[in-house]
């Protein structure tokens, strides 16, 4: 396999940069031409103190100054180009969840480029096919990078207006912090055994139980994202607000209610459309009982708006699945625990049999299936374990169409959470080629073996 050379720094003096935000470190660029519009940004990662606890400090790691990151923006169909500087002590990569696009911009060690050591940058330089709520993260020790604050929202805007005159973004993330701040262990052999290992603080988008405000009356567009490491949020709220589905994981549905609780694993994300009450009332959001952290209506002169249409649908090949070919995927629990684990996370998980070793750089080269570019494939994904797994394919959207456990509209996603022996197909067209990274959501599944690669060629 050929890599795009990563590059030294040195060459970022001379740039017309304008500011984004104040103290940032995310840079927006003007002055592209038009024949290639996009988005140009200059994305550092590096250290970062932040005060989740009151009066302590947690030495976070940050994408442009803030954890979670900058909210990067592009429009759909342009190109999103990032130039990502690599301030931490350790190596890294980007990895854009969801975004469909050519391998060596996916950001897998070893597989799309190599790693982004300290001190280098990597420019990520992609069209951007679908609209939606997406977001970034590294794809390297990703308990620690991750757990780290590692994590930003990408939102790609529709093509033309939606009707949505507001929005806000909720990333929901569970920091792995005790009291004072100070981080435990991401990671914890017993637990990765079962539901993964849970942060201890609960945020919105870096904040234990935020008060947000948001106009009284008006129809709200409100994303969230499930950026954490492993935790399965029961998301449901409390108050006199009448509220819609719009899109499920970055892709539109036909509007509909939230219902009770929406199961949200890892990596996954909803788009709401929000009728805020009157002002001065307020808006719980909850994982099961307890609260995230609360919408609060405040006046605004606007005159109420109207429920906006269905989001357009992205351009995602639909499946043949009269020519569909099958294939079988079996999840499965090996659970060798050893809290003696020297340099090698355990074994504790595989698909079909094969664990993935996240130390070994060659298990990409044994993918576990091949796929005809082009084709229509039917997934069958058979959990059998006692553990739900939000499970993600890189590079292609795929289209849930049925399960053993409950009824299914079906819709396309790129994270399917797939429940305790539950069964449940997924169809796609297999139109990008590569080398693409399949797995668990929850990091330290992935991380114990819940990996896999998928060659389309
Ligand atoms: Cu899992």
């Amino acid at each position: 396999m050929s890599f795009t050379r990563r590059q030294m720094l040195g060459g970022l003096a001379g740039l017309a940069v304008v500011g984004l935000g104040a103290g940032g470190t995310a840079r927006y660029w003007l002055g592209r031409r038009d024949d290639d519009a996009g988005h140009d940004y200059e994305l550092i990662a590096a250290p970062l103190d932040v005060e989740l606890v009151a009066g302590h400090q947690t030495p976070a790691w940050a994408f442009g100054g803030s954890a979670p990151g900058t909210e990067l923006r592009v429009r759909q169909g342009e190109w999103l180009r990032v130039r990502f500087i690599n301030h931490l002590p350790v190596e890294t990569t980007i990895h854009w969840h969801g975004i469909r696009l050519p391998l060596e911009m996916d950001g897998v060690p070893y597989v799309s480029q190599l790693p982004v050591k300290p001190g280098e940058y990597f420019d990520y330089r992609f069209r951007v096919p679908d609209a939606g709520s997406y977001w970034y993260h590294p794809h390297v020790s990703s308990s620690e990078e991750l757990g780290r604050g590692l994590v930003g929202p990408l939102i790609v805007e529709e093509r033309e207006p939606t009707g949505f005159a507001h929005e806000v973004t909720l990333n929901l993330k569970n920091w792995h912090v005790d009291e004072e701040g100070a981080f435990l262990p991401f990671s914890i052999p017993r637990e990765a055994a079962r539901n993964g290992t849970l942060g201890r603080l609960s945020t919105i988008n870096g904040v234990p139980k935020p008060t947000i405000d948001l106009p009284a009356g008006q129809i709200v567009r409100v994303r969230l994202l499930n950026v954490d490491n492993t935790a399965t949020y029961r998301l449901n709220f409390r108050g006199d607000a009448q509220m819609r589905l719009y899109a499920l994981d970055g892709n539109p549905i036909e509007p509909r209610p939230l219902g009770k609780d929406y199961w949200m694993g890892p990596g996954m994300r909803v788009c709401l459309a929000v009728k805020m009450p009157a002002a001065g009332e307020e808006i719980a959001v909850r994982d099961g009982p307890v609260r995230l952290g609360t919408l609060r209506a405040v006046a605004t002169a606007d005159a109420p708006g109207d429920w906006p249409a269905p989001l357009p649908p992205n351009p995602v090949a639909e499946p043949d699945l009269a020519n569909a070919e099958k294939l079988n995927f079996n999840f499965e629990w090996v659970g060798q625990v050893s809290e003696d684990i020297g340099e090698k996370p355990p074994s504790l998980w595989q698909i079909n049999g094969v664990a993935w070793d996240i130390t070994d750089k060659t298990c990409a080269d044994r993918p576990i299936a091949r796929m005809q570019l082009g084709k229509s494939y039917i997934l069958e994904f058979k959990n059998m374990t006692q553990y739900q797994h939000p499970i993600h394919l890189h590079g292609m959207s795929f289209k849930v169409i049925a399960s053993n456990r409950r009824k299914i509209i079906p819709y396309f996603t790129d994270t399917f959470l797939l429940g305790k022996n539950e069964r449940a197909q997924v169809a796609l067209v297999a139109d990008n080629p590569g080398v693409w990274m399949f797995h668990c959501h929850v990091i330290d599944h992935m991380e114990t073996g819940l990996m896999a690669a998928i060659e389309v060629s």
